[in-house]
């Protein structure tokens, strides 16, 4: 094996000291202490590795090795190294690792490739503190708009604000884009975060396609009123309209083949036992492959809701907070993770479609993507039980390291 694992290993435990929690979890949000902690980290790791390091406009973090042409278009690599509430020690942070130790072996070994390669921490790809994510790619993909800037986190700041605390310059995220000629390819590590590896008993697959993730904020609008004095058929109660909506969500997603639907936020207004809440918000992640079939169950949802809403005389809003179509992998860069894989003593990489979102989507229009996956135990991420072995870990690294090197020679 070409690359040091127990240094990436020792890596891996250190980034996700930074931001733990009591149980285990891990919480570092965008533009926080916890955040800038961990690039610091990641900064000091990118120097060791020889490379040159830059924090560009948005914040993203990019280390860059030279090739020996340095006229020719740059591979990119990386992911982020922001996380979910209470996520794991994996999701992010061992593709920025995993990318970091590849070129440290290839600067320790003295390999030299035509191409030069950067490896990015990109901001705020979870979108977790704004409702927003992958800030930091659209960003380099040069399709963040400043209205973008706008999404607020729950103690309305918004992005643009944060970026000001924490030093950066709004009005200059223009300056992060990267045109798409001085690009060649980009290409991602990161952990499955489902079952398919598992069940194939393989550590490495390699990704076919991500699925798009659509956000939206439903708010419910009713009357608020006391719990005991109001006759049931007296009432204008938004949870009577959202019981009936949540059963209509998980019923119809089930009709499509590879859609899923996810409710992950809830907010009762007042909130107390004894009052008929007046407002009621959540929100719902629409996903699938197939962006025609994601957009039906959209349309479909919000048909049922405004039927619902008028049974119950109940006001209602759809806020879209992000629509992000699926992505296709380049079968170029497949065919060379698929090699890659070969030369890691890997024969036939299991072919998986990555219901996760990366931000490697925000390219896909613009320059060749690709991703491999390194097997997670029992499919779990975004949780503090998110694990994988220092073994796949070792073994995926090795792959990406070769595929760099046929990217960047390519
Ligand atoms: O939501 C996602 O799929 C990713 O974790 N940002
Ligand atoms: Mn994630
Ligand atoms: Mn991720």
């Amino acid at each position: 094996m070409e690359i040091n694992s127990d240094r990436l290993w020792t890596r891996l435990m250190a980034l996700g000291e930074i931001g733990v929690r009591d149980n285990g979890g891990v919480t570092r949000f965008s533009f926080t202490k916890d955040e800038r902690r961990a690039k610091d980290l990641v900064i000091a790791y990118m120097k060791e590795a020889g490379l040159t390091v830059r924090e560009d406009a948005i914040g993203n973090i990019i280390g860059r090795r030279e090739g020996t042409d340095s006229k020719a278009s740059v591979i990119l690599t990386g992911s982020h190294i922001d996380t979910v509430p209470d996520g794991g020690k994996f999701d992010g942070a061992l593709g920025v690792l995993s990318s970091i130790e590849a070129l440290q072996r290839m600067q320790e070994l003295e390999v030299q490739t035509i191409r030069p390669i950067e490896v990015i921490a990109f901001t705020d790809e979870e979108g977790s503190r704004f409702g927003f994510g992958m800030i930091g790619s659209r960003a380099i993909a040069g399709t963040l708009r400043h209205e973008d800037l706008e999404h607020q986190d729950e103690q309305h700041i918004s992005i643009a604000e944060a970026m000001r605390a924490a030093g950066f310059a709004p009005e200059r995220i223009g300056e992060a884009a990267k045109p798409t000629h001085e690009v060649n390819a980009y290409v991602e590590l990161h952990i499955e975060q489902g079952k398919v590896l598992e069940n194939h008993n393989q550590p490495v697959a390699l990704v076919t396609g991500i699925a798009g993730p659509l956000w939206q904020q439903f708010t419910l609008t009713g009357q608020a009123g006391h719990a005991g004095a109001t006759p049931m058929n007296m009432r204008r109660d938004p949870m009577q309209a959202v019981a009936d909506i949540l059963s209509y969500i998980y019923r119809e997603a089930k009709q499509f083949t590879n859609a899923v639907a996810t409710v992950g936020k809830f907010r009762i207004v007042p909130g107390g036992v004894n009052i008929i809440p007046g407002q009621v918000q959540f929100s719902l992640d629409l996903r699938d492959i197939d962006e025609s079939a994601r957009d039906l169950l959209e349309t479909r949802i919000g048909d049922y809701v405004s039927q619902v809403c008028k049974k119950y005389d109940i006001e209602f809003q759809i806020d879209l907070l992000q629509r992000v179509a699926p992505a296709p992998c380049s079968t170029d860069i497949q065919e060379a993770i698929a090699h890659a894989g070969r030369i890691a003593g890997l024969s036939n990489l299991p072919y998986v479609v990555s219901g996760a979102g990366h931000d490697g989507m925000q390219f896909s229009s613009s320059w060749p993507i690709g991703m491999i996956f390194v097997r997670s135990q029992e499919g779990i991420s975004h949780s503090p039980e998110e694990w994988s072995s220092q073994d796949d870990c070792g073994v995926g690294t090795e792959v990406l390291y070769h595929t760099l090197l046929q990217l960047a020679n390519g």
